[in-house]
């Protein structure tokens, strides 16, 4: 069943959804999607995702969207049952949990740092923040690592898992593009020590490489 994947390399969420391709070896056609050109807003993109945003996939002729969805579908479709996301339900609700939080819980306070102290100006021509706004955004990405030492407390993964899952992949791609990541690292070693664990998978470190080399260009 022909599988076509739309994602943008420097796409959080569409890492995770690659690795997960990868990482339970299914085969997949990508399709890189210019989110800084504004590809991801034609109303031919919006009938594959209505939200206009990558990653988004159609699965013989079915579209999916959101990333946690379609690595939830992904299994599904393939009746796959592996560390990332195992049938295992109670595992599962553990992995399912961590997701739902995810999004708002890191995505949004680490985001916020990096678009507003990084990209808007850069990209944008957006004035830079002011110390006191930077300090709030510092604080949120704080204290969402926190929150993150306090997941890893129990089996050094974020779900509570004894492997890693695809609940650490959604976490390691928000905070591999952090600005100023070594620092927040340093001041939260047990993130960092989790952090390194997963940015040693072979196929992490491949996406990893190709969106380090866009960003480069992007960002200088
Ligand atoms: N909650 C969504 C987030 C998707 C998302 O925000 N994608 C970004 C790239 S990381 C995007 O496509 N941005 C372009 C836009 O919103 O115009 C998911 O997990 O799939």
């Amino acid at each position: 069943m022909p599988l076509e994947v739309y994602i943008n390399s420097v796409s959080q969420p569409s890492r995770t959804v690659l690795c997960y391709l990868k990482l339970s070896g299914i085969q997949y056609n990508v399709h890189e999607i210019n989110i800084f050109a504004g590809e991801q807003r034609t109303d031919e993109f919006a009938r594959i995702n209505p939200f206009k945003s990558v990653p988004a996939i159609v699965h013989d002729g079915f579209n999916v969207w959101e990333s946690g969805s379609i690595v939830a579908y992904l299994a599904d479709a393939h009746n796959l049952d592996n560390q990332w996301y195992p049938k295992d339900i109670k595992i599962r609700a553990r992995i399912n949990s961590y997701i739902h939080w995810h999004h708002r819980g890191l995505r949004e306070p680490i985001l916020a740092y990096l678009r507003t102290k990084a990209l808007a100006p850069k990209l944008f021509g957006a004035p830079e923040p002011t110390a006191e706004v930077e300090q709030g955004l510092i604080d949120g990405a704080n204290k969402c690592l926190d929150t993150l030492t306090t997941l890893l407390a129990d089996t050094h993964y974020v779900a509570k898992t004894q492997q890693p899952s695809i609940a650490d992949l959604f976490a390691f791609h928000e905070i591999s593009v952090a600005y100023n990541r070594q620092a927040f690292l340093e001041s939260h070693p047990v993130v960092k020590a989790w952090f390194e664990e997963i940015a040693a998978n072979p196929i992490v470190a491949e996406f990893e490489a190709i969106k380090d080399q866009i960003l480069k260009k992007i960002l200088g």
